[in-house]
Formats: C-alpha cells, sequence, structure tokens
C-alpha cells in the first residue's frame, strides 16, 4: 500500500506556508486539456486518467475511480502560472463528490520530478461535483509526476497519478544516491533520521529527531502540521511507488517524530519529512537503500 493517509479539514484556504505554492485564483482560463507527454502510460488523448500507484489490488467501487487531470495552458511553461483541474469519476465520467477530509484537507497533491529532486505538497480545492482545482507553477522544463491523494466518503485512502511535461530545455536529471549519513540540516534545523530495521516487505519504524542546528539542543516545540507532528511522503525511485505513512505519536510537539511505513520491496526510496514551527513548514528529504 503506498497511500499516506492523511486527515483533516477542508478550507478553501490554500495552505501555503510550506506546502508549497499555491495560489488560489478565482477566475478560471479556459481549459485545455493537453498534457502528459512523458512516461510511458501518456496517452494521446488530451485528458488524461491518473493511474494507481500501486499496482494493488482494489476492488470494488475504488477499482472503478477516476482522477482527470487537465491544465489551462496548452503547454506549461517554467514559472508560468497555470489551473489544474482534478475530476474524480467513474468510468462513466459520474462524478464522485462526497470526500472525507483526511489530515485537514480533501485532497493532498504532491509533485515531484523525474530525479525527485523537486517536491511539492499543496491542496487543491474542492469545487463541489467531484472537482479540485489548485493554481500552481513549477521550476523548471522536464517531466513531472503528480499524485492525488484523497479519500472517498467511508472508503479507503486511494492515489491517482500521471506524469505531465513543462516545455523547455530540461535540466539534467541526476541519479537519486543514497545518503551516506542521515542526518541534514535544514533551516536552522538539524534533523536525523532513524529506523528501527530496513528491510522490504516488513513494517519499520521512522524516526525524525530534530535539533537546533547551532547549539544542538532538541526541539520541543514543534507544532501540528496537518493535524500532526508531521507529515512523510516516500516514494520509490522511479516515483511508480507511493507509501502509505501513518504518525505512531501524532501529538508529539518534538524533539522525535515516529512514522510507520513498510517498504515494498527492496530499491531506494526518497523520504521527505515536513514539520512545523514557529508557524514556519521546513521540510527535509531524505535517500536510503532498502536491502
Ligand atoms: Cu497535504
Amino acid at each position: 500500500m503506498k497511500r499516506i493517509l492523511f486527515t483533516t479539514m477542508l478550507a478553501a484556504v490554500l495552505l501555503v506556508a510550506g506546502c508549497g505554492q499555491s495560489g488560489g485564483k478565482s477566475e478560471e482560463p479556459a481549459m485545455n486539456h493537453s498534457t502528459g507527454h512523458g512516461s510511458g502510460n501518456s496517452e494521446s488523448s488530451s485528458q488524461h486518467e491518473g493511474h494507481e500507484e500501486n499496482g494493488g489490488a482494489e476492488e470494488g467501487v475504488s477499482s472503478n475511480v477516476q482522477a482527470l487531470f487537465s491544465y489551462s495552458n496548452d503547454s506549461v511553461k517554467p514559472n508560468e502560472e497555470f489551473v489544474v483541474k482534478i475530476r474524480i469519476q467513474a468510468p462513466d465520467g459520474e462524478p464522485y463528490d462526497a470526500f472525507d477530509t483526511v489530515h485537514e484537507k480533501k485532497m493532498h497533491l504532491i509533485i515531484v520530478n523525474k530525479d525527485l529532486s523537486y517536491f511539492s505538497h499543496i491542496h487543491p480545492d474542492y469545487e463541489g461535483g467531484g472537482q479540485f482545482t489548485i493554481t500552481t507553477s513549477l521550476p523548471a522544463a522536464g517531466e513531472y509526476k503528480w499524485i492525488a491523494d484523497f479519500k472517498l466518503e467511508g472508503g479507503s485512502a486511494l492515489n491517482r497519478s500521471e506524469w505531465m511535461t513543462v516545455q523547455g530545455n530540461a535540466p539534467a536529471l541526476k541519479p537519486v544516491e543514497p545518503d551516506e549519513q542521515l542526518v541534514k540540516t535544514v533551516d536552522g534545523k538539524q534533523v536525523t533520521l532513524s529506523m528501527d530495521h530496513l528491510m522490504a516487505n516488513m513494517e519499520l519504524s521512522l524516526n525524525f529527531h530534530i535539533a537546533d542546528a547551532s547549539t544542538k539542543e532538541p526541539i520541543s516545540n514543534l507544532q501540528p502540521y496537518l493535524g500532526a507532528v508531521g507529515h512523510v511522503v516516500i516514494l520509490s525511485e522511479d516515483a511508480e511507488q507511493y507509501l502509505h505513512v501513518h504518525p505512531t505519536e501524532e501529538r508529539s510537539t518534538g524533539p522525535d517524530a515516529s512514522f510507520m511505513t513498510t517498504f515494498p520491496h527492496s530499491g531506494v526510496y526518497k523520504i521527505w519529512g515536513q514539520f512545523q514551527q514557529d508557524g514556519k513548514v521546513f521540510t527535509v528529504p531524505f535517500v536510503v537503500k532498502v536491502p
């Protein structure tokens, strides 16, 4: 399973802080349903249905849930705002319009580029009728994967994704290299990741220990972010596997934040931990190799 369980309240609010760039725009450009050159599953038609990440065996209603991504611009260019609409529907086009709020939102949208050097976590607004909308921009040419994570009312967490391309000369991709040391400094915080064991197919605990980077004093005044001590996203290096991660102690305020997950198979994975202190979200990335 590779979905992340989130919770919570809806908001027409853009979760700007640390949650990536979003911008609520009220006027809507005409949508051109073009996009998605790129990955092997691209289609020639203009609208694309999101694919389920995990090749997982979804049954019943879930397996019929589609996400139709459409973009306001024919060709998206770097640093140029565009509107993305994501419509959640059945194969016959009938929208699903009842969603549970998970980690304070009805939909979490993760955007990464092909080598996972770019990461954004934003929250589209729900407009009703199965339709989510957000205005955003992307920093450079190249391919990006969009992963929409949501939950139909009373159902289980789902994710649907697709690749799209930002036009132009894409910077060279870099290999996703495992970190030699799982200690990073971000925004004045020193974050140390530890795992109780690192094996495929076995539930494990991820612990983030957060200290002040200069004094090394543990930080114990983390604020809730999306209703929990933090938020963690994990993707396999090819972005095909999106892992389900959940906090074990939601109410912790630091210095430790623990989460449970299961790596489905051996390989390289990138992990992004997001935490909040003093009203600011910071994102710390790690790359691990699962034997
Ligand atoms: Cu989110």
